[in-house]
């Protein structure tokens, strides 16, 4: 059955969160590199591609269902973090703010009786409680080291172990 367009414009915004979502990770990189806090801002790296994964992911979902992606202008994204805690507590905010998305993005699948976009919106859903999860934990652990130099030191060098997970180029992965 083919995407209907109410459906598929839902879907187009998305596609334009997640490009935010890599521009603003992109642009906490940048501003962490050039802090010199290169574990946060190889962490950051990770999740911007993480981000174009989830955007592909869409784009290709759309495209299978004979949709058409159509792409929306980029906000820009904020350029610096006084802290390292003000910049994981933005990443989880943001997180909560795309988790929101995602149940809207089912609830107009659930409105439009298009049962298999919301099947696949079940993966992202699921990948939402991660994300959250991931930047609380960091958030919490620099709580607890954030008046420590040495803390902050090897918990940046506790994130530049994070891998790029394998890319979400395609619907089924
Ligand atoms: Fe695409 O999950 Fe974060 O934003």
């Amino acid at each position: 059955m083919t995407i209907g367009k109410k459906m598929t414009d839902a879907l187009n915004g998305q596609i334009k969160e997640e490009i935010f979502s890599a521009y603003l990770y992109f642009a906490m990189a940048a501003d962490y590199e050039s802090k010199d806090w290169p574990g946060v801002a190889s962490w950051m790296k990770v999740q911007a591609q993480e981000e174009m994964g989830h955007a592909f992911k869409i784009y290709n979902w759309i495209n299978e269902r004979g949709g058409k992606a159509v792409f929306e202008a980029i906000d820009k994204p904020q350029e610096s973090w006084d802290s390292a805690l003000e910049l994981f507590e933005g990443a989880l905010k943001h997180e909560q703010h795309i988790t929101a998305c995602f149940y809207n993005l089912v609830k107009i699948a659930r409105e439009e009786g298009d049962i298999s976009t919301e099947i696949f919106l079940q993966w992202f859903v699921t990948e939402q409680v991660e994300e959250e999860a991931n930047a609380s934990e960091i958030v919490g652990k620099i709580k607890k080291v954030q008046d420590s130099q040495n803390g902050m030191y090897m918990l940046d060098k506790e994130l530049s172990i994070r891998s790029a997970a394998p890319a979400q180029s395609d619907s089924q992965s």
